[in-house]
């Protein structure tokens, strides 16, 4: 298989729709996943085009986390570095997702493990197929969650569940992850695609130099005062106020109809 089939990138209405490919191995990474999961969105930053992302997993399974088989002891030689490989694949590939500033639906098909479950959630608006499990399954191979998972599940969950999650393993189902408030919807299976290339779409139809800007200051206001929100969402409001989306959007309320907004 080669890079580009490793991850399945399509783009239709504004919509980059990226597949994780590699179902005999439930999309497990490697290498060139991992370089294709980053060519992927680092076109969603680069081309107009684009105005979201839809990120998802091709068979039964979203993503098993690391490929194992790359990893196995009984090859010999010195242990892998691992620092190394979080810095030359999984951060790059983390900090382009976040800084987008377009938005990133995922559409959880299956079983999302280690890493797979950590980028998940690494993605805007989650939405997952009510037959699919979270599993932090580092503990069971003696690692620690990585892909920014000790960040998000502490942020989001607190520490009480992030620390149960992480240190038992214990799967977490789609219900439960959305009751949680872990994502943003658990949906029949059947209709887990229709319903997350609607949101794609509507999201890559609307004004998105507006949403980009919205992202940055969710994002930004965990770690910021109120002064420096307050601050900040006066810059980002004045940049929105001069974007042809913004003029499109009144015009339309004032002329009942709906909005055709070009994302500028
Ligand atoms: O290394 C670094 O660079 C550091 C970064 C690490 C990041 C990480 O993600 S570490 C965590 C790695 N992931 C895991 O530990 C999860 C391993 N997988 C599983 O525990 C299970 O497969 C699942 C719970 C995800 C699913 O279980 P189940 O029963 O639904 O499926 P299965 O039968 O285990 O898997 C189906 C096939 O996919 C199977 O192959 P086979 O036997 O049919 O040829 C299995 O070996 C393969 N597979 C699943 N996960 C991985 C994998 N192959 C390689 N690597 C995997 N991670």
């Amino acid at each position: 298989m080669t890079r580009s089939e490793t991850v399945l990138s399509a783009l239709a209405d504004g919509v980059l729709t990226l597949t994780l490919n590699r179902p005999d191995k439930l999309n497990s990474f490697n290498e060139d996943m991992h370089r294709a999961l980053r060519e992927g969105i680092r076109r969603a930053h680069d081309d107009s085009a684009v105005r979201a992302v839809l990120l998802t997993g091709a068979g039964r399974g979203f993503c098993a986390g690391q490929d194992l088989g790359d990893r196995d002891p009984r090859r010999g030689g010195p242990a892998p570095d691992l620092g190394h490989t979080l810095d030359m694949f999984y951060n790059p590939t983390l900090r382009l997702i976040r800084s987008l500033e377009k938005p990133v639906v995922c559409a959880v098909n299956g079983v999302a493990a280690g890493a797979g479950a950590n980028i998940a959630l690494a993605c805007d608006i989650v939405l997952a197929a009510k037959s699919a499990r979270f599993i932090q399954a580092f503990a069971r191979i003696g690692l620690i969650p990585d892909a920014g998972g000790t960040w998000s599940l502490a942020r989001i969950l607190g520490e009480p569940r992030a620390k149960a999650l992480t240190l038992t393993a214990e799967p977490l189902m789609a219900e439960k992850a959305a009751d949680w408030g872990l994502i943003w919807k658990a949906v029949d299976d059947a209709d887990l695609m229709d319903q997350a290339q609607a949101l794609a779409a509507s999201l890559a139809a609307g004004p998105t130099l507006g949403l980009g800007l919205t992202k940055r200051l969710i994002q930004d206001a965990a770690t910021n005062s109120l002064d420096q929100q307050l601050d900040a969402e006066r810059d980002a409001q004045q940049q929105a106020g001069r974007s042809a989306d913004y003029a499109e959007g009144v015009t339309a309320f004032l002329e009942k109809r709906s909005a055709r907004f070009s994302g500028r």
